[in-house]
């Protein structure tokens, strides 16, 4: 009896519906419906904003560092002295003088010593020595009889022939009013006390009443380079005021004084050119 009941009920709602509609659509006609349509657009502003913005991505420098570690092979230098010899001055030098001379011409300036060891009175107690720059050096005994008062004096160098090498003066005696020089070189590392007629150099300058001597340097061709060495001594005739005269021309080669031009002049003093000997000494080669 129940369930006849429920659907009993929306089928008579349904009816209802379906009259209440029908005579709706009988007014229709009757009632006219007035539709106004206003449109009103508004358009929304146009806004553009462009905002660029820009952000760098960060920059990172990477630097590599490569350190790199050498080990060397440890390194022996052995050292070669230029000549054999000791350069070095013995602990019991004394009265000594330093000079300079480049006597291998290799630029640089070799060391000239003199000087005494024990007893300077006595015979063979003066030196002279060079010290090669280069390492090693070279040591001459001197036994000139005169050097035992005088002392043994030794002056810078002089290239006295143009070679490129410079020999160098040595005071090695003295007598009354002159003094005695020698001449001294080095060849292959040794001091080689520079002969004269076979002999070693003992030059004298000096004057007195009745006599002079001494040498000069000659650069006959004018290019600053000396070429000869010019020997010289005067001897007064007698009581009057003449002189014979002799002058030498010398050019040193090997460790030699060799004659070149020589001259027997008579001259009388004060004649023109009588004074030209002595006029000019040798560079370093006075003391
Ligand atoms: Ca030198
Ligand atoms: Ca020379
Ligand atoms: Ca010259």
């Amino acid at each position: 009896m129940n369930l006849h009941r429920s659907v009993l009920i929306p089928v008579l709602v349904t009816f209802a519906f379906i009259t209440f509609a029908c005579g709706d659509d009988d007014s229709a006609g009757e009632d006219p419906t007035t539709t106004t349509t206003s449109t009103t657009t508004t358009e929304a502003p146009t806004t553009t904003t462009t905002s660029t913005t820009t952000t760098p991505a960060p920059t990172t420098t990477v630097v590599e560092t490569t350190t790199t570690t050498t080990t060397e092979a440890p390194t022996t230098t052995t050292v070669t002295n230029q000549c054999p010899g000791d350069g070095a001055l013995p602990p019991d030098a004394q009265f000594g003088t330093l000079a300079g001379a480049d006597v291998d011409g290799d630029g640089d300036v070799d060391t000239v010593h003199a000087y005494a060891t024990g007893d300077p009175g006595t015979p063979n107690q003066w030196w002279l020595q060079v010290s090669f720059m280069g390492g090693g050096g070279s040591t001459y005994a001197v036994d000139n009889p005169g050097a035992l008062l005088s002392g043994v004096r030794a002056n810078d160098g002089v290239d006295l022939q143009g070679d490129g090498t410079e020999e160098f003066f040595a005071k090695i005696g003295a007598g009354a009013s002159a003094e005695i020089i020698g001449i001294f070189d080095v060849i292959d590392c040794e001091i080689v006390h520079v002969t004269i007629d076979g002999a070693p150099t003992e030059l004298t300058r000096g004057a007195s009443i009745g006599n002079f001597s001494g040498f000069e340097c000659l650069d006959i061709d004018l290019n600053d380079a000396n070429d000869f060495i010019l020997v010289y001594s005067g001897q007064r005739l007698g009581d009057s005021d003449d002189f014979e005269v002799t002058a030498i021309q010398y050019a040193l080669q090997n460790g030699e004084l060799n004659v070149i031009v020589a001259d027997g002049l008579g001259m009388t003093e004060g004649q023109p050119g009588f004074m030209e000997f002595g006029g000019e000494d040798c560079p370093n080669s006075t003391f």
